[in-house]
């Protein structure tokens, strides 16, 4: 494999040399894979394909896919290409029933994902000497240490404080004046209302910052966050089953879109129905094939997450992503229509007297599939009874622009329960 280390690619690199790398660095991916990994072996006997059948980019879509079940399967350590002497550190992904994934990481690769994290934090502003506060989780989830060892990486003064503790949160927030914060989006929203609780003028705080990731999130709610806390805001995207967060940050300049580390992970956009490859532009379920990485490499590791690919902006050599709107798992059939709870989220933040806390929630009224709308008002529009003509506007609404008909319920400011890490936006109550 060409030594070229994460740290040394920069916004000058061609796209020429990154397919190079690539090229060469997937045909390494593969072998190592086939050779180390007998579930990957097994699935590439069953297709008929051999990684020496590996000449140039195209060929990739000859590979079998992986999914989160062949991880699942393989509990807890049988997708690891090295012994489990080479592991440096374990992570595991949140699955909310059952046994969680495990995920490895060799030296090698803990400090390519530190490099990718490092020029994530630049991406969206941070530079070194900066002080970075950490909300994301620590633990298992790859949130909090991955990005603590980027911000570590890039030269900053970490704050690893992890989720929760919202008072403490502000204060430290207060006391400590760090420049940038990394914390899921609807986490934000709490420490917002913490600062608001307290007394305190967000927009007077010391954040100029944010990089925000982990779960689906809208424009409309980068701006409530941008405008409440005089901040940028960017996105970052990542799984835990290609390294965790890094896998692609948006750029401050242009908030344009997320670009991808095209000389670590190679991405590729599928039909979701039919496994066929999409060319760039069309929307489709994402695929992650890992170039570099030792411990777990994944081959065409099917995501579930929906985008579609762009040219790159800020860094021209890798393409972007649009914003994740949502997963093929989160998607909503309602009486025939399908619908992303990012679209709730959209209208909501398009009314004057929601923030943005809501939950959508499902149930089952004899044969018909029915949803309401938890949606809490703002503080400064609460009027102790649920806002005249609001509901009704807002389900008129999403009927004009979503298709379908739900029910809409204005709670008090507060009343909604906060998440400190990932937000759970549908409580599906069907049978
Ligand atoms: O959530 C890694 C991460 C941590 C990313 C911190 C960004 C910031 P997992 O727990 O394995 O890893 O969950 C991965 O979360 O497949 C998406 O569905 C969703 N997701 C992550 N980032 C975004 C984002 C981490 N920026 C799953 N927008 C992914 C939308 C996101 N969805």
């Amino acid at each position: 494999m060409t030594m070229m280390a994460a740290s040394d690619v920069t916004e000058r690199v061609s796209r020429d040399r990154i397919v190079s790398l690539q090229t060469e660095r997937l045909a390494w991916s593969l072998r190592h894979a086939y050779e180390n990994v007998p579930l990957y072996r097994a699935k590439c006997v069953a297709a008929g394909v051999h990684p020496s059948d590996f000449r140039g980019l195209s060929d990739l879509a000859r590979f079998p896919f992986t999914v989160k079940h062949d991880l699942r399967a393989s509990y807890p350590f049988g997708m690891f290409a090295v012994p489990r002497e080479k592991l440096a550190r374990i992570h595991g992904s949140s699955g909310t029933t059952g046994k969680p994934i495990v995920v490895g990481y060799t030296r090698a690769d803990l400090d390519m994902w530190a490099d990718v994290m490092a020029r994530s934090l630049r991406a969206a502003g941070a530079r070194p000497g900066m002080m970075v506060h950490i909300a994301y989780g620590y633990g298992l989830f790859t949130g909090g240490l991955g990005a603590h060892c980027g911000a570590e990486r890039l030269g900053c003064s970490v704050v690893p404080m992890s989720g929760g503790m919202t008072e403490r949160q502000v204060q430290l927030l207060v006391d400590f004046k760090p420049d940038v914060i990394m914390v899921t989006p609807s986490y934000m929203l709490a420490i917002l209302d913490g600062f608001v609780k307290a007394g305190l003028d967000p927009r007077a705080s010391s954040l100029r910052f944010g990089i925000f990731g982990a779960e689906p999130w809208t424009n409309p709610m980068r701006q409530e966050i941008e405008r409440n806390f005089a901040m940028d805001a960017t996105d970052i995207y990542g799984l835990s089953e290609v390294i965790g967060p890094g896998v692609a940050q948006e750029c401050v300049e242009t908030k344009d879109g997320l670009h991808i580390w095209e000389d670590q992970f190679f991405p590729e956009i599928i039909d979701p129905e039919t496994g066929e490859v999409l060319p760039d532009g069309a929307r489709g379920e994402l695929v992650f094939t890992s170039l570099t990485k030792e411990a777990l490499p994944v081959i065409r590791y099917r995501t579930r997450d929906l985008t579609r690919l762009f040219p790159g902006t800020v860094w021209p050599a890798m393409r972007r992503m649009e914003k994740v709107t949502g997963r093929s798992d989160d998607m909503i059939i309602l009486r025939g229509v399908n619908l992303f709870p990012s679209q709730i989220e959209e209208a909501l933040l398009a009314t004057e007297w929601c923030a943005g806390h809501f939950v959508i929630e499902l149930t089952r009224n004899g044969r018909m599939d029915e949803m309401t709308v938890q949606a809490e008002a703002r503080e400064d529009h609460w009027d102790g009874k649920g806002i005249t003509g609001a509901a009704e506007r807002f389900v008129a609404k999403i009927k004009d622009t979503i298709g379908v008909t739900t029910r809409v319920v204005i709670h008090p400011p507060g009343a909604l329960e906060r998440s400190v890490g990932k937000a759970k936006r549908v409580i599906d109550k069907r049978a």
